[in-house]
């Protein structure tokens, strides 16, 4: 059972059917007053109609007329498929990740690199380097921090270790541990 369509499309149908019938007397009587002409211009053309106005073409995005036709357009990012119709969204990231050392994502048809956590986007857009988080406030350790390519270990003075609580903050090392003569 073939579905109704919608009173929209129904109701700019039916305006193209007028039109194309008020073409059709026009084109009749001029083609009877100018006989030698009637054939020098293509029937399409003089009967233009406008099938944007029906489903839209059958484009999934933009419809335009054109004279005794008619042409899908894609918005910016995207082309159009090969069925003359589709849209097909621009994959920047396709080839080679799209020139990025790390993370490629494609937005609006653009490539834009970013860097997995650890690190950061260098200024030439594409590359990553290392952030040394030690830096920045002593990377939250309280004692000594050092810098690792992703990341960074805290690390504590003589006599303290790291608390169980938390991996960046040190505490003062239990008296059984030191009599025991393990490794500081
Ligand atoms: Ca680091």
């Amino acid at each position: 059972m073939q579905a109704q369509k919608p009173l929209e499309t129904t109701l700019n149908h039916c305006m193209n059917c007028r039109i194309h019938a008020l073409y059709m007397l026009m084109h009749s009587i001029w083609a009877f007053r100018h006989p030698k002409l009637a054939f020098t211009f293509p029937l399409n053309i003089l009967l233009d109609i406008n099938e944007c106005l029906i489903d839209n073409g059958g484009c999934e995005k933009e419809c335009r007329n054109t004279p005794g036709s008619f042409v899908c357009q894609c918005p910016t990012g995207s082309h159009l498929d090969s069925d003359a119709r589709s849209c097909m969204s621009l994959d920047a990231c396709a080839n080679d990740n799209g020139g990025c050392e790390g993370i490629c994502v494609t937005l609006n048809g653009t490539r834009v690199c970013g860097c997995s956590a650890g690190f950061e986007l260098h200024s030439d857009g594409v590359h990553c380097r290392d952030v040394d988080e030690c830096v920045t406030n002593n990377g939250g350790c309280s004692a000594t921090c050092q810098n690792t390519h992703g990341s960074f270990v805290c690390g504590c003075h003589q006599g303290f270790e790291l608390g169980k609580q938390s991996s960046r903050v040190c505490s003062k090392l239990s008296w059984t541990k030191i009599s025991l003569g393990i490794p500081l």
